[in-house]
């Protein structure tokens, strides 16, 4: 069949292709399909559609020879996909109406579908919103990445506790995939290398194979398909038959198992030690395999590898792909047999470096002797970078080779044409701070590109009922120009259209709450502000901050129940990383609180706190829409950006929050007067470390905050175990890293004044409509832009 000649979309012929699916792709009659059957059938016929536009993506880069970007990331937070496939080829009507004739519901449907949990947070969903950005503006892009077979651990809570279990996205059918067994390389580790005759040599003693696995993603209207290419580990032999005809069926299966072992797990984020050569081997193994694509790619188009950077551009997603650096030099070098300076030159002109976090905690490092026994080729290569650095820039002080370590921020920077930070404090920071000295030695390196998030997911799909406001007052331009939001300011002037923005809330509200009582058992009242903070555990990120507050708002409703406050209910949600205990205890904490105000028949209808299990993607898309108020309380200079900030803006929750990351640019966006600030800001947080024992000063100051703490102190909310949170409370009066004592006092203030604003809802609705229609700035189509002018040398190629 010609797919150029697949007929227009009408429900009736999106219904025969469900059917045809049902029968010949998985072999199911109607009356035996079961759920799963039906949603993979709707998601083949989606996914039929968008095959047209990345066939003629691809015919359109090779005939354009157009400059291709590769963005190399070990997270791909994706989650679910059908119903992104569905809004943007824009066949939600004939979808509903399609399953509605076969008696099937459509949320139901949808709801079948694993939430791809192909990350930690907030670098991995950027990666997501970035690939569905590039697609939509036409730029030919490939995301590479690792297939994992377990995605980031599922959450449950037993006696509040954290408890973790395999996330097991593969046993369901994933509808998104194709296979590409001709896309297959092989990737050495370990082994000697050898220098004869002025050509060097590595000879890996260890080889795992890397098999593509390809996921299209379609832009808005569909008219633009990229590609998202994961690669699988597999053992080059799978099988061992002698040892199988020996009987040893252990050993002879043990080739597979080991080299699966590659692409099994996702690693959560700030673990220990455990799994460090594994991780490493992870990052080696989808940068080298994405590499030999790119240059095999390459190779077919053009035979001269000086064109290499205006063809190439590679985007290195933190420094988990820096190996690019090194390896695409011993490539060149070694194999393709440029002189080393040229190869170096080639290689930094193709690479560019994001950097994500300056928690020194998660800047990665490696001991040379995991580094050197991996790849031992990569050792040397990383010193002659090293050497030739230094040697170009006699003044520097700093290597990427200090105590023994290969410090992989410091190699990325060197070895990239941009470096870029995520705000514009987080890059001033970066310039300040950690990358003060080669920041001094390349002025010109470092760029800012603000983070953005994608309109079509995270208002147009997630939240239809403000979507059809945003549409039926100023048209749909603004799904592809986010921008447009700007005309909705004249209309938060008109009660009866505020009104309608209102109600559009009041129904998410009432929808959580709803899905609350129906999954989760917990009964809130949808009226009461929704005051919610969902992200990963972290002390910078302050849950602990948070869930102070709310003691010391019982302490103080349970005193004077009568004095006009404002009903409230405090939503969590969070995954910590399994080997952070201080993070696990700060659930716990917040899940005995809660046990005991949702419990307090006196206080109740006025507080209570729910943490909810297992964020995900999927639980973000349902949260936010229904949010009133977006708590983004970090220690300022401590997160990067942040990108849930964004989306709770343009949903209308405005935000309380510290001058930190990209807070500092919503605030300018949406006006100060419609966002709660407080706090220290970077230079305060700074200065006030200096003092000593400032937590005890502050809690000594604040008698809220000292009731407070001496109610988690005294067993309050563990009767059955007072001790508890001694660790926490010590850590809170002793050391106190984050500054929660120190910005607790003000943090109070400010949610006092949140509360007023609230209860003059006219009042609220306006700053919460004036949030959606000031961020869109915040569209990750202008980060994109950004990337594609400043960093990559990009173009949008033509549409139709
Ligand atoms: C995270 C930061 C966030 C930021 C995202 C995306 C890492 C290492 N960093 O603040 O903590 O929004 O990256 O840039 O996950």
């Amino acid at each position: 069949m010609n797919i150029a000649t697949l007929p227009t979309v009408s429900a009736g012929n999106l219904r025969d292709a469900i059917l045809a699916h049902l029968a010949y792709s998985f072999g199911k009659s109607p009356e035996a399909a079961q759920i799963e059957d039906w949603r993979m059938a709707l998601s083949y016929a989606v996914r039929d559609r968008m095959v047209e536009s990345w066939f003629s993506a691809t015919r359109r880069c090779y005939e354009q020879k157009a400059k291709r970007v590769y963005y190399l990331s070990m997270e791909f937070l994706i989650g679910r996909l059908l119903e992104d496939g569905i809004v943007n080829l824009r066949l939600q009507d004939q979808a509903h109406a399609a399953l509605a004739e076969l008696g099937l519901d459509y949320h139901a449907v949808l709801a079948d579908e694993p939430d791809a949990a192909l990350g930690n947070g907030g670098l991995g969903r950027l990666a997501a919103c970035f690939l569905e950005s590039l697609s939509t503006l036409a730029c030919p892009a490939i995301g590479y990445g690792i297939r994992y077979e377990h995605g980031l651990f599922r959450q449950s809570f037993r006696d509040g506790r954290q408890v973790e279990s395999p996330e097991t996205w593969l046993l369901q059918r994933h509808a998104w995939e194709f296979q590409r067994p001709e896309a297959r390389y092989r990737i050495g580790f370990g082994g000697e290398v050898k220098t004869a005759g002025g050509n060097t040599t590595w000879t890996p003693s260890e080889h795992i194979d890397a098999e593509a696995f390809d996921t299209p993603i379609a832009g808005w209207k569909g008219r633009w398909t990229n590609t998202l290419r994961l690669w699988s580990a597999k053992a080059p032999d799978p099988f061992d038959l002698e040892s199988f005809n020996r009987g040893d069926f252990a050993r002879a299966a043990a080739p597979e198992a080991l080299a699966r072992t590659i692409s099994r797990v996702l690693y959560p984020d700030d673990t220990t030690e455990q799994g460090k050569e594994l991780r490493l081997k992870q990052e080696f193994f989808f940068t080298a395999a994405a590499l030999r694509d790119i240059l095999r790619r390459f190779d077919s188009e053009y035979d001269d590898l000086s064109l290499l950077p205006a063809k190439v551009a590679i985007q290195l997603n933190d420094t988990h792909p820096a190996v690019a650096g090194p390896e695409l030099v011993r490539i060149l070098h070694d194999e393709r047999g440029l002189p080393f300076e040229e190869a170096m030159t080639i290689a930094r002109g193709c690479l560019n470096y994001t950097n994500h976090t300056l928690l020194p905690e998660a800047l990665e490092t490696w001991h040379e002797g995991v580094f050197g026994k991996l790849l031992p080729r990569h050792l040397q290569i990383v010193d002659r970078i090293d050497d030739a650095h230094g040697r170009a820039n006699p003044s520097r002080t700093l290597s990427m080779r200090a105590n023994h370590q290969v410090r992989m921020g410091e190699l990325s920077f060197v070895m990239a044409n941009r470096v870029n930070g995520v705000s514009a404090l987080h890059t001033g920071l970066m310039k300040d701070t950690v990358f003060a000295e080669l920041h001094r030695l390349h002025p010109e390196r470092i760029v800012n590109q603000t983070n953005g998030v994608t309109p079509r997911r995270w208002l147009l799909s997630c939240n239809p009922r403000l979507s059809r406001l945003v549409t039926d007052t100023i048209g749909d331009g603004w799904v592809g120009d986010l921008e447009k939001l700007r005309e909705l300011e004249p209309h938060v002037d008109d009660a009866g259209w505020r009104e309608r923005y209102a109600e559009a809330k009041r129904a998410n509200k009432a929808a959580l709450a709803r899905w609350m009582a129906d999954t989760q058992g917990l009964k809130v009242d949808p009226q009461a502000m929704f005051d919610v903070q969902i992200k990963r555990m972290h002390e910078y990120k302050r849950q602990h901050l948070n869930i102070l507050e709310a003691i010391a708002l019982w302490q103080e409703i349970s005193e004077t129940p009568d004095a006009g406050w404002t009903p409230r209910v405090k939503i969590f949600a969070g995954k910590a990383a399994p080997g952070y205990f201080f993070a696990k205890d700060i659930i716990r904490l917040i899940n005995d609180v809660a046990k005991v105000l949702n419990a307090d028949a006196r206080t109740r209808d006025l507080l209570q706190v729910v943490f909810l299990p297992n964020y995900n993607v999927t639980l973000a898309e349902r949260l936010i829409p229904a949010a009133d108020l977006s708590e983004q309380i970090s220690t300022a200079g401590k997160e990067a950006s942040g990108t849930g900030n964004m989306k709770f803006a343009l949903n209308g929750a405005p935000t309380i929050g510290t001058l930190d990351g990209a807070n500092v640019e919503i605030r300018e966006q949406v006006g100060a007067e419609n966002f709660f600030l407080f706090g220290m800001d970077a230079p305060g947080v700074m200065a006030r470390r200096e003092v000593p024992d400032h937590a005890r000063k502050a809690i000594d100051a604040d008698p809220r905050l000292s009731r407070a703490l001496a109610a988690v102190a005294d067993g309050t909310f563990s009767p059955d175990e007072p001790g508890r949170y001694a660790n926490v409370v010590a850590n809170l009066s002793d050391h106190d890293y984050f500054l929660v004592a120190s910005d607790f006092t003000d943090y109070w203030r400010a949610q006092r004044e949140v509360d007023t604003a609230f209860a003059d809802r006219d009042r609220w609705t306006r700053m919460a409509a004036l949030n959606t229609a000031r961020s869109g700035w915040f569209s990750s189509d202008r980060t994109i832009r950004g990337y594609m002018a400043d960093i990559w040398g990009a173009e949008s190629l033509q549409l139709d």
